[in-house]
């Protein structure tokens, strides 16, 4: 079928806004119109070039919503009709990795998912006989893209699309990374550094499970008043900050913060995150994506100390059980997706919404089909 898509051709070049060609779904896969979906700063990563496992030419786009059109052969968890939401972290429920309990790392599709291609080797999409990549295993930036069945979570019907697509990402690493990663207890003191889309959702995780102290880091004072409304108790602007910022927060946080979170993706950041952690206790919690080839450091005598250092994707979640929940939470009003998309336009403005993003203006933009 013809499908609208914007593909990436090349890294640091405009995305092309064009028809190209989808196949239909094969064996265990499932052909979704995508109705919503959300720009997020890994799509501009790969997009640079800078991302190793980046191809070229692509579908990006990872933070999707939409309805099943046609389901492959053995498919039986989801129908035509069904409302999902793509996950760039499956759940096959039989992996290794699922069966342990220990982590949300699925393996099932992770060979072939990392080289752009569907689970038997192949590509879907394609334009007049060349090849084009899926992304993440998502490609949300396609009015229809195939999925494997294991990366898509069920949803309610009655989500709005272009709201719900930011759980696919955004929403759940920030929530995630502090109800599965961290598993932060009321009355904890937190330090958030980088408060944008997914510091963001670490404030109102922190806030969902009654947090004491919320403290915000960042060097953007435009970020303190959403911050605010979600949660956030202090604001510290670092070029603010006489002397250290790591005795600064340790001092705020009378000892070192119980939680440290760093969502922007500096090893510089992540060193200064896990050594604002309470002596003993303390839980350093690394969100953000450093460029390749980066390397983080501290003093071992930090962790001989007690403190922790932890990473986290996708928050934590197992996508086809922990997702359609976050979507319930939204719906019910406890958490606030709203106030976060600061723009919604139509994909053939994408390029604008990239150079929205890199303005550091705004939180989310949602592109509609
Ligand atoms: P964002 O650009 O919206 O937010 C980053 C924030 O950091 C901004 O508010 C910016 O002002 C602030 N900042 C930048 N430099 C700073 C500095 N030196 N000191 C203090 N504040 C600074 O980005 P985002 O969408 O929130 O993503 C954050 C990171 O999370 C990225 O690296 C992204 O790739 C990563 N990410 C990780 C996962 C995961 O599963 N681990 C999922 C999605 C995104
Ligand atoms: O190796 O099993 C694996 C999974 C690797 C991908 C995990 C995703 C990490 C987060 C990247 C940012 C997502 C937008
Ligand atoms: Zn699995």
């Amino acid at each position: 079928m013809d499908v609208k898509a914007a593909v990436a051709y090349e890294p640091g070049k405009p995305l092309v806004v064009e028809t190209i060609h989808l196949e239909g779904p094969q064996a265990g896969e499932v052909l979704v119109e995508i109705k919503a979906t959300g720009v997020c700063h890994t799509d501009a990563y790969t997009l640079s070039g800078k991302d190793p496992e980046g191809l070229f030419p692509a579908i990006l786009g990872h933070e999707g919503a939409g309805i099943v059109v046609e389901i492959g052969a053995g498919v039986t968890s989801l129908k035509p009709g069904d409302h999902v939401i793509p996950l760039y972290t499956p759940e096959c429920r039989n992996c290794a990795y699922c069966l342990s309990q220990k982590t949300n790392l699925c393996q099932a599709i992770r060979a072939t998912q990392g080289k752009g291609l569907m689970p038997n080797g192949s590509s879907r999409f394609s334009k007049n006989g060349t090849l084009i990549h899926h992304y993440m295993g998502t490609s949300t930036f396609a009015n229809y893209t195939v999925l494997p069945e294991i990366a898509l979570a069920k949803i309610r019907e009655d989500a709005p699309f272009d709201k719900v697509c930011y759980i696919g990402c955004g929403v759940t690493t920030g929530i995630g990374a502090v109800i599965n990663t961290a598993k932060v207890e009321a009355g904890a003191n937190v330090v958030v550094f980088g408060l944008g889309g997914i510091g963001l959702n670490v404030i109102q995780g922190c806030c969902m499970v009654g947090a004491n102290k919320i403290i915000g880091v960042d060097i953007n004072p435009s970020k303190k008043a959403l911050a605010e409304k979600l949660g956030l108790t202090h604001f510290v602007n670092p070029q603010e900050v006489e002397g250290d910022l790591v005795a600064h927060l340790v001092e705020l946080t009378d000892g070192g913060a119980d939680y440290s979170f760093e969502c922007i993706g500096n090893v510089n950041l992540m060193r200064q995150a896990l050594e604002c952690c309470h002596k003993g206790w303390g839980v350093s919690v690394i969100v953000g994506v450093a460029e390749a080839g980066a390397e983080i450091s501290t003093r071992p005598f930090q962790l001989v100390t007690g403190r922790v250092w932890k990473g986290t994707a996708f928050g934590g979640a197992r996508g086809r059980t922990d997702v359609p929940k976050i979507v319930d939470w939204y719906m019910d009003g406890k958490i606030n997706i709203d106030d976060l998309i600061t723009n919604v336009m139509p994909i053939e403005q994408i390029n604008q919404a990239f150079d929205l993003m890199h303005s550091g203006k705004g939180i989310r933009t949602v592109l509609t089909f």
